[in-house]
């Protein structure tokens, strides 16, 4: 049986990182195989792209040429990592994928909406995310997160407060209208807190077979 497809999206400092960590973690203990992974990146062709797309290098291209670029490293990414995963009965967790795309070139990026579904289909593919976590913090509280950890900002990280209000946005809108596969989660509560609402929606979506126990006595 395929495994299940889980992506993490958000605005940065928005806590992904830290959730893909611990469903893991919480999915190991049932003795699922996890194969935890990235956008951009996540497997060695694709990891060389993040960085050209991290260090701004692609950005004097334009937005066209850099959606491409993510298109690439997502073509690998899919047919090197996530399929062989989902294929052999394991779960996939990705901090970041298509809706990244969709939102920051995009909405933010004003790339033809027909181009990026097109590069979309290309590469994922049947391989489409089951279910998509979309945290949600205020931009001041995820650029506070990220000011503490205390690194260089990249290329998407250096652009002005307007694009990340823009971003979450674009985000929260793309959620409304795909309530099927993405759930918004307040990501402004604790690590713990902010899992054990994730895992909530794991044992409601994808563990619990319809019409058994309540999320809630599963999860106790
Ligand atoms: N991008 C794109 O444009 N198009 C695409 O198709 C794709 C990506 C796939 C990748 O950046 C960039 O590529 C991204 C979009 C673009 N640009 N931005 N910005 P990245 O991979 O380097 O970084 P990121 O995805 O933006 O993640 P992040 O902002 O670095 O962080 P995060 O994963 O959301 O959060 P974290 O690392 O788990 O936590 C950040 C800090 O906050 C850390 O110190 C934690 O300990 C702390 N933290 C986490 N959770 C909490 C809670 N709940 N409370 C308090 N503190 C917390």
């Amino acid at each position: 049986m395929r495994g299940r497809f889980i992506t993490f999206e958000g605005g940065e400092g928005s806590g992904k990182s830290t959730q893909v960590a611990l469903l893991a973690d919480r999915l190991r203990i049932r003795s699922i195989e996890v194969v935890t992974t990235r956008e951009p990146g996540g497997s060695p062709g694709a990891e060389a792209m993040r960085h050209l797309l991290l260090s701004g290098l692609v950005k004097p291209l334009g937005p066209t040429a850099e959606t491409m670029i993510f298109a690439a490293a997502r073509d690998d990414h899919v047919q090197q990592t996530i399929k062989p995963a989902l294929t052999r009965g394991a779960w996939v967790i990705c901090d970041r994928f298509i809706d990244s795309t969709r939102v920051y070139q995009g909405e933010l990026g004003n790339v033809d909406r027909r181009v990026i579904r097109a590069l979309e289909r290309v590469t994922v593919r049947d391989a489409m995310p089951d279910l998509t976590f979309i945290l949600d913090v205020p931009v001041e509280v995820g650029f506070a997160r990220v000011e503490k950890r205390g690194q260089v900002r990249d290329r998407f990280e250096s652009e002005h407060i307007e694009f990340h209000i823009q971003l979450r946005e674009a985000f929260l809108s793309l959620a409304r209208d795909e309530p099927q596969r993405c759930v918004v989660i307040d990501a402004t509560q604790s690590p713990e807190t902010v899992a054990s609402r994730i895992w909530l929606t794991v044992i409601e979506r994808l563990l619990q077979p319809r019409g058994t126990a309540t999320a809630s006595r599963a999860a106790s």
